[in-house]
């Protein structure tokens, strides 16, 4: 199906047609390619990742089995911003990409696969004129969370969804590799360090920038000379399989310097610059161009301090620094936090945002879009935006994905028609479902309200709705448990279960409060609510939503005991 209008100046910063629309014999775009982007011209055959999509090769001579059907000329025009490209179609069969950079080349020829559909049999394009730039120039994914670090096959992924969104760099940071954090003293494995290798060259094949991030805060000798060589091996090992890009994290330590690092330097924000300018020094020395970026220690207040005076004062100009908007899980970064920290650090600000990551809820699946970033974060010294995502990667892309709309455009960014568009995209026909899931899953470090229509439901005591409201919740779960997308049932499952539990607790709380059933056990007695109540405290999960206790809570048959937990009241078998 053709991308809607609606989506298509969405989706691109500046699209333009008249409504007319080029077709084309055949069931394949065949390009007679002209490049005057690159003497190379191997770089280009990368580029189309669609089969729809084929380059022809017409030497002289020979004729080519099935004639091209459009000209594509592939141009440099260096006054587009990295990544960014100019995608004409015009009504004489003329297609020009041009681009920067081959990120741009790439993302031009996206847009090309996404404009094409198939119409009885015949090639469509909408004649139209394209301008897309991006609004930071670095935009990705950072795997930053404490917990279960993803498995191979999920960064793997990850680089080919960072790719397909029109993002550009994977930053490596999992707080629970020991090699990164704990022991980042030590040398990775041999098979591990494999992975990695793998990993970075998978970045490579789909133009992804690979960081290598690396924690040594906890216990780092500043002027050790042994502690220097054990992190400059570890850089160097990097290095020699082509990793340019860096961070020094320095989060979530203890940052009060003691003993010799206290003696000789001072304090910790000198302490820190100290040893970035070291790191950026030594990369000096072995790449002729490298990304360095650092994670203050505090890097989620919005207020002055003297650490931030001394990273501004002392921290070499070129090291761009992390932080997260204020309290970690930021609600809002607005534009007057924007300035006031981009004037503290007094450097090139990178956004570490924390969504949607769950590290700190790992009972609970985050599944709505990203809001509350200003709109011009990229006009007030910020260059990056990353997503720190969940421990469930699939999951995480349903937010992932609108997170990658405000990257690429965070002006004309809508968290709503991004989430239909994200949802609508991860489950294909399932998407109305699918929404209704995600709406019981939401961030709760960004929002607590629960589910609309289940508050009023339970202000009111309404059994019929709350019966509607189950009755959905059943019958979406049944339909996404069937689903075939086996990654999300492997991830998501605890949580579809557990909807399921919440479900049978209802019906019984139902019984119970409606006085159908009866006796002690069986239908409507106490035995089967408690039997229901403790079937979901089995759960170490729960939905964002929390249904089934609080229409217990609504009746007075439970109480909240603290952030999570619920405690039937029931005390004597005559409660009613
Ligand atoms: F470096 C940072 F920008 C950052 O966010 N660091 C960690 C991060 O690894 C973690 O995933 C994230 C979400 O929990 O928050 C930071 O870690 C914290 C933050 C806290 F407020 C750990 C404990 C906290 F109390």
């Amino acid at each position: 199906m053709a991308m809607p209008l609606r989506e298509r100046q969405y989706y691109f910063r500046d699209y333009y047609d008249q409504g007319e629309v080029l077709v084309l014999e055949g069931q394949q775009l065949r390009c007679r390619l002209s490049s005057k982007f690159s003497m190379i011209q191997k770089y280009e055959s990368p580029l189309a990742a669609d089969n729809r999509i084929v380059m022809i090769e017409e030497s002289e001579g020979e004729e080519a089995t099935e004639p091209a059907n459009i000209t594509l000329e592939l141009e440099y025009d260096g006054a587009l911003k990295p990544d960014g490209y100019q995608l004409e179609i015009s009504k004489d069969g003329k297609i020009i990409i041009a681009a920067s950079n081959k990120r741009g080349l790439k993302f031009g020829m996206d847009a090309l696969t996404r404009l094409l559909s198939m119409e009885d049999g015949k090639c469509q394009l909408p004649v139209a004129t394209i301008h897309d730039e991006p609004s930071f120039p670095v935009r990705g994914i950072i795997e930053g969370f404490y917990g279960t670090p993803w498995s191979f096959e999920d960064r793997m992924d990850a680089v080919h969804y960072i790719a397909d969104h029109r993002m550009n760099a994977f930053m490596y940071a999992p707080k629970d590799d020991a090699y990164h954090r704990e022991l980042w003293r030590e040398p990775y494995p041999e098979d591990v360090f494999a992975r990695i290798a793998e990993l970075k060259q998978e970045c490579d094949d789909h133009l992804v920038d690979f960081y290598y991030c690396i924690s040594p805060g906890n216990d780092l000798q500043f002027r050790s000379r042994t502690d220097f060589a054990s992190l400059e091996a570890k850089l160097a090992a990097m290095i020699s399989i082509g990793v340019r890009h860096f961070a020094l994290l320095m989060d979530d330590i203890n940052y009060a310097l003691s003993g010799d690092n206290l003696h000789y330097l001072e304090r910790s924000g000198l302490a820190h610059a100290y040893v970035a300018n070291c790191v950026h020094t030594y990369l000096s020395s072995q790449l002729p161009g490298f990304t360095l970026a650092m994670c203050p220690s505090e890097y989620w207040s919005y207020w002055d301090t003297e650490y931030k005076r001394d990273i501004r004062e002392k921290l070499h100009a070129d090291i761009k620094v992390f932080w997260t908007g204020s309290a970690v899980f930021a609600r809002q970064i607005g534009s007057r936090h924007a300035q006031d920290n981009h004037r503290y650090y007094g450097h090139e600000l990178w956004l570490w945002d924390n969504i949607p990551v769950n590290d700190a809820d790992y009972d609970r699946l985050f599944l709505d879009p990203v809001r509350g970033r200003y709109s011009q974060l990229g006009r007030t010294g910020h260059q990056a935006v990353v997503a720190n995502p969940m421990v469930q990667w699939e999951c995480s892309k349903i937010t992932l994905n609108t997170l990658a709309h405000y990257m690429w455009n965070s002006e004309r960014y809508m968290p709503e028609l991004s989430w239909e568009l994200s949802v609508r995209e991860f489950a294909g026909e399932l998407a109305e479902d699918m929404m209704f899931f995600c709406r019981q899953n939401l961030n709760s470090q960004l929002y607590n309200g629960g589910y609309e229509e289940l508050n009023e439901a339970l202000k009111t005591k309404d059994m019929g709705r709350l019966d509607v409201y189950f009755g959905r919740l059943e019958s979406t779960v049944s339909r996404l448990i069937q689903w075939d997308n086996s990654k999300f049932k492997e991830e998501a499952g605890p949580w579809l279960d557990r909807a399921l539990a919440d479900v049978e607790l209802w019906r019984a709380v139902r019984r119970k409060v409606t006085g159908t059933g009866s006796g002690t056990a069986g239908p409507g007695s106490n035995d089967e609510l408690r039997g229901r109540a403790e079937a979901c405290q089995a759960f170490k999960v729960r939905l964002g939503s929390d249904p089934a206790w609080r229409a217990a809570e609504a009746w007075g048959l439970a109480v909240q005991e603290e952030k999570s937990g619920y405690r039937l009241t029931l005390e004597a078998e005559d409660v009613t």
